[in-house]
């Protein structure tokens, strides 16, 4: 059922964005942290670079976020009741390294069309200004593509560190979260990320994006999964749900999925990024 209040959706219309929406509870929050770091030591580099996307196809404490009531109702809100999720993305910035998201528009790359989707940012430690939360463009996303210099810089979190120039610092805003805490995000909002200045990991897990069930992959191939409502359109083929954590043949479809997600992102490309 849709929970945003009329006031929220305004906002969300007018900013291109909402938050802080309370959708977990801390421990919540860090059993995916925990999962997080027992697969970084378990299966060390498997959560970088690509390694990074689709994390729901192979651990069932990630599966269930996607799946969470009170970040679906919000997300019916503003896409409709039919939603697929399409991906997911950690965003990972460790304390003492120089990790920075620049400024970009998600749709730019993506292939999503219609831009019926949203992207739910889901705060698994707490973001704030010291340790690089989000900052957003507000209104930005009422405009069209902005033209993106690709820059390959091995710091930037994106895969071609695709970067719009000269964003007003001054008219941006904060997306303070709170570990459990979300915010969602339209495809056309502009927006980015500085440093980690604090002594602790900064962690997003990030639903990349919640579609309508009308919303088709124009450039490749995605693997979706049902969250709600019906799928009368069928664009995408279906993933796996996992039941254990790294299961073999989860990491199969994993593996299959994250080269189809990674022929997506560098299409057009000079060259290829760390992601
Ligand atoms: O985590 C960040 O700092 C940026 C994430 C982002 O760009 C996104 O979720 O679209």
């Amino acid at each position: 059922m849709a929970s945003l209040s009329d006031q929220q959706i305004n906002l969300y219309n007018q900013k291109g964005y909402i938050a802080p929406i309370n959708v977990l509870s801390k421990q919540e929050a860090n059993e995916i942290r925990q999962e997080i770091e027992t697969i970084e030591k378990k299966w060390p580099n498997a959560l970088e670079g690509i390694g990074r996307n689709y994390v729901h196809l192979i651990s069932p404490v990630f599966n269930k976020v996607c799946l969470n009531n009170k970040i679906l109702d919000a997300v019916e809100s503003i896409i409709g009741k039919n939603i697929l999720i399409c991906g997911t993305t950690l965003f990972i910035k460790n304390a003492n390294e120089k990790g920075f998201v620049s400024f970009h528009q998600d749709a730019k790359y993506i292939g999503l069309e219609p831009h019926n989707w949203v992207t739910a940012w889901i705060a698994v430690t707490d973001a704030n200004e010291k340790n690089g939360c989000m900052r957003m463009l507000p209104g930005s996303h009422k405009e069209n593509l902005k033209k993106h210099e690709q820059k390959f810089d091995e710091n930037n979190l994106l895969t071609r560190s695709q970067t719009i120039e000269n964003v007003p610092l001054e008219k941006t805003e904060f997306v303070v979260l709170k570990a459990g805490q979300m915010s969602l995000h339209h495809p056309t909002v502009v927006h980015g990320s500085g440093l980690n200045k604090s002594n602790d990991r900064r962690i997003g897990f990030v639903v990349q994006s919640y579609i309508g069930s009308n919303v088709d992959q124009v450039l490749g191939k995605i693997y979706v999964q049902k969250a709600r409502g019906e799928d009368k359109h069928k664009f995408h083929q279906y993933s796996n749900i996992p039941k254990a954590l790294m299961a073999e043949e989860d990491i199969l479809s994993w593996n299959k999925a994250k080269d189809e997600l990674s022929k997506i992102f560098y299409i057009g490309a000079k060259k290829k990024g760390k992601y």
